[in-house]
């Protein structure tokens, strides 16, 4: 892309996201999914690590996703629409890694996340979001590794950046970066957020509009 046509993709993006942006549906399993109409693109990750805060601050809204202080808040696939005419949806996922949940629920969530992730033929991108301060833990590593297999291209987006010194920012984003590189369907680059601060944000509903659109 020539610099003129990024920053066309970057203010496209920007209009788009603080258009019309609405809940569908949310989605406790798999038989209550929407038609496949439009592309999708999921946002997963830990527990609590700020995937229905993002899409609050990349939509300017300040609480279309359910967000909370108790892990575990989101339990079943919620859908959004975004442009009107809707160009995409959005997917808020509930988290992984939660070891509070009682087991059978745990096992259910799980299920239920890799099932839509290995399956669902609208997806075009995922974004793993990982916290800053934590860096990749197991658990992604294992999500990671499921993505690959199912060849569902993803975003790692590191969280929360505002929460750590810029230098110790700098040193978890190149750990995640390096082990990026060993994983066939992540891309290289990956993104620093903060839902808190807005940083990162514009970068990331430009990338968002080049996946749907790719
Ligand atoms: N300082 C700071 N706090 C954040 C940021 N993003 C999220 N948080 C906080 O982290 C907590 C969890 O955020 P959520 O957005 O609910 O996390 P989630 O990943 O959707 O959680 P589950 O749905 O339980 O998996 C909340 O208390 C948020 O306020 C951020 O960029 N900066
Ligand atoms: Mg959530």
């Amino acid at each position: 892309m020539t610099p003129e046509e990024e920053k066309q993709l970057a203010d496209e993006a920007k209009r788009l996201f603080s258009g019309r942006v609405e809940f569908l549906l949310s989605a406790p399993q798999l038989k209550f999914l929407p038609e496949p109409d439009f592309p999708e693109v999921a946002f997963c990750g830990r527990s609590n690590v700020g995937k229905s805060s993002l899409i609050n601050a990349l939509t300017g809204r300040r609480s279309i996703a359910r967000t909370s202080v108790t892990p575990g808040r989101t339990q079943e696939l919620n859908f959004f629409e975004v442009g009107e005419p809707t160009e995409f949806r959005l997917v808020d996922m509930p988290g992984y890694g939660f070891a509070k949940a009682p087991l059978k629920v745990v096992e259910k969530w799980r299920k239920l996340v890799r099932t839509f992730l290995r399956g669902r033929v609208p997806l075009r991108r995922t974004m793993v979001l990982v916290d800053s301060r934590h860096g990749l833990k197991d658990s992604d590593r294992d999500m990671m590794t499921i993505l690959d297999e199912a060849a569902v291209g993803y975003r790692l987006v590191l969280t929360k950046a505002d929460k750590i010194k810029a230098s110790e920012l700098e040193k978890v984003a190149a750990l995640v970066a390096q082990e990026a590189r060993k994983h066939p369907a992540a891309f290289p680059q990956i993104h620093i957020t903060s839902a808190e601060k807005g940083m990162g944000l514009d970068e990331l509903r430009a990338a968002m509009l080049f996946d749907v659109r790719d």
